[in-house]
């Protein structure tokens, strides 16, 4: 933190949480984004995975990766505070989970912390010849009905080659970047309005 501050003082620092069911991608959309010419193998997630990407001069993204085994979507909500941005990855040919998935992001959007916070959907694992399309997720997750109070976008995407996943970086900035910006408009005129 300390290191960004001092080489670009105007960098803002946002945090993006990342969720979906085990075997969605996560992990390997992470390590996509952060070394994005390598291969990298995923073990099943225990606990969580945080990197930090340096995406421009303006914002950069602590990203946490949070286990999505049942037992770890009970402690999903310990990391709601303070995000900037959420980043719901789906498994776009596993038909048989995709309600247990629609179900848990409903819930997700529900928490009181993550009220309005953007929220970017991954259709990820495009590649499969079974996957739903991005079209098809957005209808299933109800998203307009989910979503009327925060910035919303599905993405499809494969993890494993990283299509998509430039648009989809470019897309969650975009939507933090005016979150960070009301918030910092919101505090400024609490701070004017104390002086008054
Ligand atoms: P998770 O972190 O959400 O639990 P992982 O998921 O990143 O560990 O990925 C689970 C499995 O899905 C991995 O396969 C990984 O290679 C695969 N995967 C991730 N993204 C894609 C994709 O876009 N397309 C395809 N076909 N597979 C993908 P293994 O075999 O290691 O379990
Ligand atoms: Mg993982």
């Amino acid at each position: 933190m300390g290191l960004l501050n001092s080489k670009e003082s105007k960098t803002k620092q946002a945090r993006i949480l990342m969720l979906g069911l085990d075997s969605a991608g996560k992990s390997t959309l992470l390590y996509k984004l952060k070394f994005s010419n390598s291969e990298f193998l995923t073990a099943s997630t225990v606990g969580f995975n945080v990197e930090m990407l340096e995406c421009n001069k303006s914002v950069a993204l602590t990203v946490w990766d949070v286990g999505g085994q049942y037992k770890m979507r009970q402690l999903w909500p310990y990391y709601f505070q303070d995000t900037d941005g959420l980043v719901f990855v789906v498994d776009s040919a596993d038909k048989e989970r995709m309600e247990d998935s629609r179900k848990e992001f409903e819930r997700m959007l529900k928490h009181e912390c993550l009220k309005g916070i953007p929220v970017v959907l991954m259709a990820n694992k495009q590649d499969l010849t079974d996957a739903m399309s991005a079209e098809e997720i957005t209808k299933r997750f109800h998203m307009k009905r989910c979503c009327p109070d925060r910035d919303w976008y599905v993405q499809p995407c494969c993890a494993k080659t990283g299509e998509g996943l430039t648009a989809a970086t470019k897309i969650i900035i975009s939507y933090v970047k005016k979150k960070i910006s009301s918030k910092d408009e919101a505090s400024q005129s609490d701070i004017q309005e104390n002086r008054l």
